[in-house]
């Protein structure tokens, strides 16, 4: 496929249409976010009309981040419902992404699907896809470009946020010369990097602190150390009085093990005996395949699901699942 051909019907196309119904993923992080926001801005400037709908609340320290409030709960949206032309998806893979939001397209609304994952199933009318982005945020970065559109500084600032997270701070193994080029750029517009990393990183309440001190003393390793977890109750919540989104990256804590070739974390759900399980791996050790195994999934690196039973019981299947798989002692 001719990509510069594309990416002409692409703008063509939005040129077309007046009124864009914009939406991120389900549970939305900061790369759908920013890149959401970034391209509500930029057809904005192209005098559209548009709409930001998402599923579920963003993130509270994302939204500490961000200076307007340009975006609604699916259950804010006033009735009747607007009659949306376009629909414009961030960072999702496929169209079951975004949700609920679904219910308010028509099959008349045309699909404009912009997103960096390489499962992605092309579900759009137009499809803006690249693979190879670290970020999908790198993703509309390139869309300002093409369209030789300058950034504005909360443009750049959403942007930057988009990539800084999806590469764990410059960090993991999709960290690419070409996204070092385009944070170089965003930061030459003028946004505080230093002040977005205090807004996005140093957030951790006491609650949360008291949570990972009780998970950190309960770490359990195989002899060789190369497969570490452990499992979080509801109790320990409850002491600690922290929520399970301040869970949420413990996971990390595990794969600073020097060791470590794969870790999980498991977490006890509302519905009792069901247990959500985070994997995380160093190396060449495919945890997708493991999430597979329990009808969850993600990526190599990176994954998820979700069993029935005790923590104990997890505990149990998932080490039997990585010995079988990896043979790792
Ligand atoms: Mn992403």
């Amino acid at each position: 496929m001719n990509k510069n051909k594309s990416f002409r019907a692409f703008c063509r196309a939005l040129s077309l249409y007046d009124h864009f119904l914009l939406s991120c993923h389900v549970s939305p992080e900061a790369d759908s976010i920013g890149s959401l926001l970034a391209m509500d801005s930029l057809l904005r400037r192209l005098g559209k009309k548009t709409t930001v709908i998402c599923e579920d609340p963003f993130p509270q320290r994302l939204e500490a981040c961000l200076s307007s409030k340009r975006w609604k709960m699916l259950n804010e949206l006033q009735k009747p419902q607007s009659y949306f032309q376009a629909l414009i998806t961030t960072d999702c893979p496929t169209l079951e992404r975004i949700g609920k939001v679904r219910d308010i397209i028509t099959p008349d609304t045309v699909i404009f699907n912009i997103d960096h994952h390489i499962s992605n199933q092309f579900f759009g009318h137009f499809n803006f896809v690249r693979p190879k982005a670290s970020a999908c945020g790198e993703v509309v970065f390139e869309i300002f470009k093409r369209m030789r559109m300058t950034i504005h500084k909360e443009e750049a600032k959403n942007l930057y946020i988009a990539i800084m997270t999806d590469t764990g701070s410059f960090k993991y193994s999709n960290t690419t010369v070409s996204c070092h080029r385009v944070a170089a750029e965003l930061i030459s517009l003028g946004i505080d990097v230093d002040k977005i990393n205090d807004a996005f990183y140093s957030t951790y309440s006491l609650s949360r602190i008291h949570l990972y001190s009780r998970l950190l003393s309960r770490v359990k390793t195989t002899p060789s150390g190369k497969i570490a977890w452990v499992g979080m109750k509801r109790s320990d919540l409850s002491h600690s009085g922290a929520t399970y989104e301040d869970a949420e990256g413990f996971i990390d804590f595990l794969k600073y093990l020097k060791e470590v070739k794969v870790a999980f974390f498991m977490s006890e759900m509302k519905p009792d005996r069901q247990v959500k399980v985070s994997f995380r791996a160093k190396g060449n050790y495919d945890v997708n395949k493991i999430a597979t195994y329990f009808h969850g999934g993600g990526h190599l690196k990176a994954s998820g699901c979700v069993l029935r039973g005790t923590l104990h019981q997890a505990e149990k299947a998932i080490l039997n699942c990585l010995h079988q798989q990896f043979r790792l002692g």
